[in-house]
């Protein structure tokens, strides 16, 4: 009956709380013991450093049981598992995501706490590792988050870069690069596993032989080999005993020393080997989405890619699993083309040193690898020149060459005498200079290629992979991205996950759709004003932070309006800057014009030799120098460019958010996924019909969205008929005021030179069609601030806004990926106690 469920309640809530205090006196004791014993240190001698990193090896310990479990049940169970091929994981700092998936948060800032210290504090001590460039990379992250709270075998495989992407400054309003030196202080969230080492070969030839039953083998004579050392992380699960494994290597020269030109005499021609071999693994190229052709970008993508293949083959062997079943144990997901080499590094892994028959292993590789595309920009489709390829991986060229063979002699079967779509679909550019060609291998050794995004995966049909949709279209699908929801709402942003949790209970966060459940509260009075004070709240904490970094005052009940991501040309942070500079000249011309005041808030990184994208950095500080400071303005206009965007910086900002710019030009953007960010913590959407934004649009309705731009189609047609920029200047005034200003030298001291370049390219080509979007965008952007002008009805679209956001959960994404590409299931982890540990 009621009255002893309700007993047997209190019984289990006294049960908790004792469980609690004791594991919070457990946690209070191992604190200060790290302190200690780890650290070296004593209370008064310790910096706030030394309490973070003795919080981190506390978590580290709590994770180690589950850690051990995992790999335990994996090993016993032999179960299917997911190995994540990414030259890029942008993981963010770890110890607040630990806290929270351990369920241990309150508890580490109430011990924190007592000893008059702040856990937030102790949260920003961490130097999150920067190993990705971008969205790219973070998704990494985000699945690999999601994988383990899915319960997912899983093992990220990636490289330990030493300087991860590089700290932005600012100087006079230019992006200013600094080496990110994120292991400085030491890393307590990996260990070394050098028992798990592994060669890597590099250049020199190939030679034939007979092996012993007289059949024709190929051997390869490296010229230099490498040591691959592999750094493992736990990454642990929300709230389940999951912690899989990030495995990322570092290279080191398999001598120190060489002993030959040592004893010579040549000590520092000994040394250099070791320098040249270490510089594999030094630091992450900070292109994105520009293929460079680099070298040592190939040896990278080369290095960590045979270094988990033979990894995956060492697991095979301690589960005594044959080699010929390496699919039924491995799904292997090449993010982008990176690591694409795989295909024919496993292929010779097969055939020349497991001495498989070539279709035997041709079967294998096709049906491990999954190849998923994330651009259609042709800046970034992956190529070598065939003479660096050689130069490097001669044996992995015989094998391409092998493989195009025998997958062009099937192209000619079906597409009888159809030269040209040969010379399309074939591994090898053979129109001047001769490359090998990246996606063409990753798309005919995977036995499934997906998008990222609906329009996204249908344009790769129709357009960039057209010619391997006509040949295979079974292989084609959709896996529209998504976010994890434990860092970007739990972990960002707490105010908001209490005033969820209080209303919806906590299932929302395994289960994001459950947010639905926000649309009946939509009339409460209460509840929406509690949704407003959460955002207020947000945004103040926002501008103090924004006041202290930049000296500038921000007025929190403005309207925060957002763009943080790569700066790109395609994303189109200058149009945004041009409707900044079309709203300054309202006010000049009217000094008293009503106007809602807003502050824009600017974050991301340029490309070092990206020139365009950085002088659209200097673009927006350069306005921002103006309009902050001119006294007509009266504070109407803020512009703040936040510098070093990055995870740590997106978990203040998405939830300080009222409105986030999504501005790309249709068809250009993949997906996105800060759309997403934002979308979770209750910003509006002012965006093109591109990526994801679309699927953002269907899930709220259009009522509860800013649309604006040409679409995909409409961007075609004109680029077909001949697109001239030069007119919609002409034929809007406010554009020709926005860009005869600029051009002028207004905002660079009267220097007409600094911006002419942007200028030039915009009146010239505009190549991302920003004067033929601009009316419209100016248009939406006033309707968003007739809007914003009825708070009450801001927040009920904004908390549609939140209560839609299901889809963007990677949860959902990785269940599709699970059930359509990898076909594997959840392997539920017991935990081993300290006794079957020993035993
Ligand atoms: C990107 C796309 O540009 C971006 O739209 C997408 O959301 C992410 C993840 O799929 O991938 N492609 C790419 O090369 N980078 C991206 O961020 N760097």
């Amino acid at each position: 009956d009621s009255s002893s469920a309700g007993q047997e309640d209190d019984r289990e809530r006294r049960g908790i709380s004792e469980r609690a205090s004791l594991d919070k006196r457990a946690l209070r004791r191992s604190f200060l013991d790290n302190l200690l014993y780890v650290q070296g240190k004593f209370p008064r001698l310790a910096t706030k450093n030394d309490y973070y990193l003795a919080l981190a090896h506390t978590v580290r310990d709590r994770l180690m049981q589950r850690w051990i479990s995992t790999a335990a049940a994996y090993t016993t169970q032999c179960s299917r598992t997911v190995c994540y091929l990414s030259a890029e994981f942008l993981m963010g700092p770890h110890l607040g995501n630990n806290l929270i998936n351990l369920g241990i948060y309150d508890v580490a800032a109430e011990v924190v706490g007592e000893l008059g210290l702040d856990l937030e504090d102790l949260l920003y001590q961490e130097e999150e590792p920067g190993l990705g460039n971008g969205g790219l990379g973070r998704l990494a992250a985000c699945f690999i988050d999601s994988l383990a709270t899915l319960e997912v075998p899983a093992l990220g495989y990636g490289i330990r870069y030493e300087y991860g992407i590089f700290h932005q400054t600012l100087s006079d309003g230019w992006q200013v690069e600094k080496t990110d030196k994120w292991l400085r202080f030491g890393n307590p969230w990996e260990l070394a596993r050098p028992e798990w080492a592994v060669e890597i070969k590099f250049g020199g030839h190939t030679e034939q032989y007979t092996d012993e039953h007289q059949r024709l083998r190929v051997r390869w004579v490296a010229a230099r080999i490498v040591n691959g050392v592999p750094y493992d992380t736990p990454i642990l699960g929300y709230h389940v005993n999951t912690a899989n494994t990030l495995r990322l290597w570092k290279a080191e020269a398999p001598e120190s020393f060489d002993f030959g030109q040592f004893n010579r005499g040549d000590y520092a021609g000994a040394v250099t080997q070791k320098i040249v071999s270490e510089n594999l693994s030094k630091v992450l190229y900070p292109n994105d989405e520009q293929e460079a052709g680099k070298e040592l970008r190939l040896q990278q993508q080369f290095f960590f890619v045979s270094c988990s293949l033979q990894d995956m083959l060492r697991i095979l062997q301690i589960q005594r699993i044959p080699v010929e079943k390496f699919h039924e144990k491995f799904a292997v997901q090449l993010n982008d083309t990176h690591p694409s080499i795989g295909v024919a590094e496993l292929m010779r892994l097969l055939v020349d040193e497991q001495l498989l028959a070539w279709d035997t292993a041709w079967d294998i590789t096709c049906k491990s690898f999954g190849y998923t595309n994330h651009t259609l920009m042709p800046e970034a489709l992956e190529r070598w020149s065939l003479p660096l390829f050689q130069r490097v991986l001669p044996r992995h060229l015989e094998i391409i060459y092998e493989i195009n063979a025998r997958f062009l002699d099937q192209v000619r079967i079906r597409f009888f005498g159809d030269e040209a779509r040969i010379a399309r679909l074939s591994l090898i550019e053979e129109q001047g200079p001769r490359y090998v060609r990246m996606a063409n291998l990753a798309c005919v050794g995977s036995h499934a290629i997906n998008g990222v995004a609906d329009l996204h995966t249908e344009l790769l049909k129709q357009d960039v992979l057209k010619d391997f949709y006509e040949l295979c279209p079974e292989k084609f699908s959709n896996k529209t991205n998504g976010v994890t929801p434990r860092r970007w709402i739990v972990l960002a942003n707490p105010r908001l996950t209490s005033l969820i949790t209080e209303t919806l209970g906590d299932g929302w966060i395994r289960d994001l759709d459950l947010l639905r459940g926000l649309e009946s509260h939509i009339d409460d009075a209460a509840f929406v004003q509690r949704w407003q004070a959460v955002k207020r709240a947000n945004k103040a904490d926002l501008a103090t932070h924004i006041e202290r970094r930049l000296q500038i005052s921000i007025d929190p009940d403005s309207l925060f309006d957002v763009q943080v991501k790569r700066i790109h040309e395609y994303k189109r942070q200058h149009l945004a800057a041009l409707h900044i500079v079309a709203l300054y000249c309202r006010i000049k011309a009217n000094p008293n014009i009503e106007m809602v005041p807003r502050t824009f808030i600017f974050g991301g990184k340029a490309a070092p030799g990206y020139h365009m994208a950085k002088l659209m950095i200097k673009l927006i500080t350069a306005i921002g120098d103006v309009v902050n400071f001119d006294p007509d303005v009266r504070g109407r206009l803020k512009v703040a460019f936040l510098p070093n965007f990055s995870v740590t910086n997106g978990q203040r900002i998405y939830p300080a958010a009222d409105l986030s710019e999504q501005i790309s030009t249709a068809g250009k953007e993949a997906s996105g996924t800060g759309n997403m960010k934002f979308q979770m913590n209750g910003a509006l959407t002012i965006g093109t019909m591109d990526g994801a934004n679309i699927e953002i649009m269907e899930e709220v309705g259009k009522e509860n969205f800013f649309q604006f731009g040409l679409l995909t189609p409409e961007v075609y047609a004109w680029q077909a008929r001949g697109y001239r920029p030069q007119e919609c200047y002409e034929r809007s005034p406010a554009l020709r005021e926005v860009i005869d200003l600029i051009g002028s030298g207004y905002f660079a001291r009267g220097d007409s030179s600094v911006f002419k370049p942007l200028i030039d390219v915009l009146l010239r080509y505009d190549p991302y069609f920003l004067l033929a979007d601009f009316d419209s965008y100016v248009a939406c952007q006033d309707e968003v601030s007739a809007v914003y002008k009825d708070k009450h009805r801001w927040a009920r679209m904004a908390i549609l806004n939140s209560a839609r956001s299901g889809k963007f959960s990677s949860d959902r994404t990785i269940r599709q990926y699970c059930s359509e590409i990898w076909n594997v299931d959840k392997v539920p982890v017991r935990l081993l106690s300290q006794e079957d540990v020993e035993a």
